[in-house]
């Protein structure tokens, strides 16, 4: 699906206390904040127009905005986030969402889910069971998706932070798998390219209109993805990785 826009948030200074689970220190916060710019800058090199929405300092995580809704033509979903220092973000973002989209759903207590556990190939939706997102979440999602014709998978998981930390697609058929992702049997109707586990870091990328985005410093991932022939953007990601933060959770695309 061509993407047009995407929602980014200026991360404030209370970045640096985001959760984290990495042991890689504290971000750096002038040097975040440029990394956010040249990522802004790298979209729009993509033909996406950007939303951008004000920092909010109560809110650490906020700049992750792929969290806080799941959008498609049809349905924009506002989420419930796990983590209950995220939970307040999704009432910050509700405004913008309710502007931008015709059709807005929300995930009611006791659900939770967050937008990294959602991945969209195609018309169908697969959704990481994780510490974030949760059964009933999963169960609200899947009632609201099939109610506009997408198709739904759970996928449980036992590590990973969300589904999208271990499996992305680089176009509708093939998908980049890491860590416990790599031998799932969910994802063996797609043609995988599996991420070493050094690079485990860059499973999480993104295809806008056509550009495979890859965090910079994955030597082989953005070898491998050369060869196969995609295009390739690498994003300097050293500071959101400080703090679980990967590329696609920076930004809510649509069309
Ligand atoms: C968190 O733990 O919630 C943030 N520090 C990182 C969120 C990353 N989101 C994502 O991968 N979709």
């Amino acid at each position: 699906m061509k993407c047009k826009r995407a929602i980014v948030r200026q991360p404030g200074r209370s970045v640096i206390n985001g959760l984290s689970t990495s042991n890689l220190g504290l971000p750096d916060f002038p040097l975040l904040l440029q990394q956010h710019n040249h990522y802004r800058r790298i979209l729009e090199s993509c033909g996406v127009e950007l939303i951008v929405l004000d920092s909010l300092e109560a809110f650490p995580d906020s700049c992750f905005v792929e969290d806080t809704a799941v959008v498609n033509p049809d349905l924009a979903i506002l989420t419930r986030p796990g983590a209950s220092t995220r939970e307040g973000e999704v009432k910050e973002i509700a405004p913008t969402i309710r502007h931008l989209f015709p059709r807005v759903e929300q995930i009611f207590a006791p659900g939770t889910l967050e937008g990294g556990d959602v991945l969209l190939i195609g018309n169908s939706y697969y959704v990481g069971l994780s510490d974030r997102t949760n059964r009933e979440g999963t169960n609200q999602f899947r009632a609201l998706e099939e109610d506009v014709g997408y198709g739904v998978e759970i996928v449980p998981l036992k590590e990973l932070l969300h589904l999208k930390t271990g499996v992305n697609a680089v176009d509708d058929h093939t998908v980049l798998v890491a860590g416990e992702l790599r031998s799932s049997p969910i994802f063996e109707t797609y043609d995988r390219i599996e991420v070493p586990l050094e690079e485990d870091y860059a499973a999480n990328c993104l295809n806008i209109n056509n550009t495979v985005i890859i965090p910079a410093g994955f030597p082989n991932i953005s070898q491998r993805l050369q060869e196969y022939g995609y295009r390739i953007k690498t994003v300097e990601m050293s500071e959101f990785q400080k703090i679980d933060g990967g590329l696609s959770c920076l930004s809510l695309r649509f069309f």
